[in-house]
């Protein structure tokens, strides 16, 4: 990738496309292009294609996707698996097909079995029963991985698939019903203590282990694989570190300011129990975390607290 390549990114809307937007600008590349979902529809094949053929991307980074936090999925699975495979299949057909240099798929950790092995290695994928609440989002990432290695396979091109665990930080969606525990939590903690409220709910048991990992820290790790990483295999990026919802509620209720109590809702899903990946092969690639849990929230904070009142809307 040169500072003038015709770079694509695909959701720069979202969490991590415009993460990776910011990331590339501050590196001075400048010959970026971005569509808004108004300006192009990703589900629409031939609207895509022709989008492709006038522009001539040489760098796709396909970050667009439905995405949202555990109700979301178990609630929408059209959504999560139609609009998602539509989407991927539309973006990795035309940009081989309109000569892109390089494409990097992004997907989830939560393409790996419910009960994996901790921390998760790259080839536990496809060993066991997938998590149920998330079944229909994680089908349709292993597809995505699938077709990257099959564009390669059999036409030799070039896509990555990058797996990302639990992002946040700022653009995130702060809203209560439909976002990740991350920023719902952040925003039910300021809310409560904004309004004196007596007590803070969370979802589930507070006993699921998750992996966290700050928005910034997802962008540079998909420039660098953009610029160093040719091969079919995944490769996980994550910390490494997981801390339970409940340490995780009593650290963001400490960044907020709360005086509360915490209560958990365990009428709502916990998921699964445990995701952790193991991030040594990003490691022995060249690239490590940089940002503790502690600072990510922080600015996560910060932010939310400059851009409010915001849009929240469920996916
Ligand atoms: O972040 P989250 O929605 O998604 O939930 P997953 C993580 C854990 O936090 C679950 C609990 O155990 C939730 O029950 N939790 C507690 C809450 N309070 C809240 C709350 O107020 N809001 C939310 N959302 N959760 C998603 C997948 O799984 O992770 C996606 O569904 C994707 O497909 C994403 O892979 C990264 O970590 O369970």
């Amino acid at each position: 990738m040169q500072k003038d390549s015709k770079i694509y990114v695909a959701g720069h809307n979202g969490l991590v496309g415009n993460a990776i937007c910011r990331k590339l600008k501050s590196d001075n590349h400048n010959n970026l292009i971005t569509r808004s979902r108004n300006e192009l529809d990703l589900c629409d094949p031939i609207a895509v294609d022709s989008f492709f053929k006038q522009q001539q991307p040489e760098y796709v980074f396909l970050a667009a996707a439905v995405v949202g936090g555990i109700h979301a999925n178990d609630t929408q699975p059209v959504k999560f698996l139609r609009d998602n495979l539509l989407i991927q299949t539309n973006v990795i057909e035309a940009a081989y097909r309109n000569g892109v240099k390089k494409l990097a798929f992004l997907g989830s950790t939560c393409i790996y079995p419910r009960d994996c092995p901790q921390p998760i290695k790259e080839e536990y994928l496809l060993t066991g029963p997938l998590e149920e609440t998330n079944q229909w989002y994680a089908i349709a990432k292993i597809s995505g991985i699938k077709l990257c290695q099959a564009y390669r396979k059999e036409y030799g091109f070039n896509a990555i698939s990058l797996m990302p665990t639990n992002l946040y930080g700022p653009n995130d969606n702060f809203d209560l019903i439909g976002s990740h525990v991350l920023p719902a939590l952040i925003r039910k903690f300021h809310e409560g203590k904004i309004e004196n409220k007596e007590a803070v709910e969370i979802w589930g048991s507070g006993k699921p282990y998750r992996e966290f990992f700050y928005i910034d820290d997802m962008a540079e790790a998909c420039c660098f694989l953009m610029q160093t990483y040719d091969d079919e295999s995944i490769v996980n990026i994550g910390t490494g570190q997981d801390v339970s919802i409940k340490e995780l509620a009593e650290l963001i209720k400490g960044i907020v300011g709360y005086g509360g109590d915490i209560v958990f809702d365990s009428s709502k899903p916990d998921g699964t129990l445990k995701k952790c990946c193991d991030v040594s092969k990003l490691n022995n690639l060249g690239w490590k975390n940089k940002t503790t849990l502690q600072e990510g929230i922080k600015s996560t904070y910060d932010w939310y607290l400059n851009n409010l009142p915001f849009n929240v809307t469920s996916p």
